[in-house]
Parts: C-alpha cells; structure tokens; sequence
C-alpha cells in the first residue's frame, strides 16, 4: 500500500500524498487532521512519512480508518429494518452514537438537513456515509 500512497514515488509520503490517499477512500479529514496524523507518525521529524514510520505506525491508523468506514455503513444496514437503504433523522443519531462517533446535534442537523434534498425526513444511507466521510 505505500507505493499506492507515495504518488511521486520519492519514498516518502508528503501530507499532499496523504490527503489524497483518504480522498481515494471516500473519507475527507480535514488537511490538520492529516497533519497532525503525520506528525505523530513522523519520528524522525522530517515533515515526511518514511516507509519505517509508515510500517510502524502509520499503517494501523489508515487501517482503522477504512475499518471505521466499513463499520459506519454496516452500521446504518444493521438498522435498515425496511432493507430500502433510506434512514431517518433518529436512526442516525442512534447509529452514530453506536458507532462511538462523538458529533454534536448541530453538526448532525446540519448534514441531514444538507443530504435531504427533497426534505422528506429520510436520507439514502450511502450518500450520508460519504456525506460523513466528506465533512
Ligand atoms: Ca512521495
Ligand atoms: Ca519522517
């Protein structure tokens, strides 16, 4: 995976690398999320990811990543009772709070008011885990 990550195949992931790499899995962090990601992982200070860092920590969070994405959409399956892939407001507070997802009510009306278009209270689940991924 890190010869995916490193684009420019200078042996080192940058944190434009980084970004793009979360992007090309439908997750958004923010760019200081990322950076502080890579300061974390970057032992030897070098504003650089080297493949020894990479191995020893930084694989196991970009593995808990994809993993936390994968759980939020199992998730929101686990409550489909319906089996039509639609939740409402309240099934989704309660899946978040389930998935150990600290979000404010705000945040969360505001990205259910921004996914529901036609403002019927119900929202398709895979566009509210990209949505949740995006913000
Ligand atoms: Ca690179
Ligand atoms: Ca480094």
């Amino acid at each position: 995976m890190f010869d995916a990550i490193d684009a420019d195949k200078d042996g080192r992931l940058s944190l434009e690398e980084l970004v793009r790499w979360y992007r090309s899995m439908g997750l958004n962090p923010t760019q200081e999320a990322v950076k502080n990601l890579l300061d974390e992982c970057d032992a030897n200070g070098s504003t650089y990811i080297e493949f020894e860092e990479y191995k020893d920590k930084l694989k196991t969070r970009m593995d808990e990543a994809v993993d936390e994405r994968n759980t939020l959409m199992d998730a929101f399956r686990t409550f489909d009772k319906k089996g039509d892939g639609t939740i409402s407001y309240l099934m989704l507070r309660t899946v978040l709070s389930g998935a150990g997802d600290v979000l404010d009510d705000a945040f969360l009306n505001e990205i259910f008011h921004d996914m529901d278009v036609n403002r019927d209270g119900i929202i398709t689940y895979k566009d509210m885990v990209g949505k949740i991924c995006k913000t």
